[in-house]
């Protein structure tokens, strides 16, 4: 009867992980938080990112037990770290729900080496993931 009860979770589990493996988008890159809080995986509406074009990016965040974050603060920041300059914008951030986040506002507007900062802030901890993109 255990076994029988197990094999059933089982099977109720996976059409679920597999449901939330497909809610997440096809081309999205993923990334872990410094400290392994949270999970962010992004897409963007411009792909591939071209320069001096404004465009928008749909963020998800997860835990690190895989649950979504739905009321994460984040502020975004970064630049070219070797030109010495932050954002041509200050893009902003909406959460859209399911621990999605619609990124909106961003123009980079120079080819190189740039990296994008995203501080994610929720259930009492905060930290930080690092988007690096070479345009
Ligand atoms: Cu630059």
């Amino acid at each position: 009867m255990f076994k029988k009860l197990m094999l059933l979770k089982i099977v109720l589990l996976l059409p679920m992980l597999a449901w939330h493996a497909s809610a997440q988008q096809d081309n999205a890159t993923v990334l872990e938080s410094e400290k392994g809080f949270f999970r962010l995986s992004y897409e963007s509406q411009l792909d591939p990112i071209v320069i001096n074009q404004m465009h928008s990016w749909t963020l998800h965040i997860d835990n690190a037990n895989g649950m979504d974050v739905t009321d994460a603060e984040i502020s975004v920041g970064g630049g070219m770290p070797q030109h010495n300059h932050g954002l041509a914008t200050a893009p902003s951030i909406m959460a859209i729900g399911n621990g999605n986040y619609h990124l909106q506002g961003l123009r980079f507007h120079m080819m190189g080496h740039w990296e994008l900062e995203l501080n994610i802030a929720s259930g009492g901890v905060e930290d930080k993931v690092v988007v690096i993109l070479d345009l």
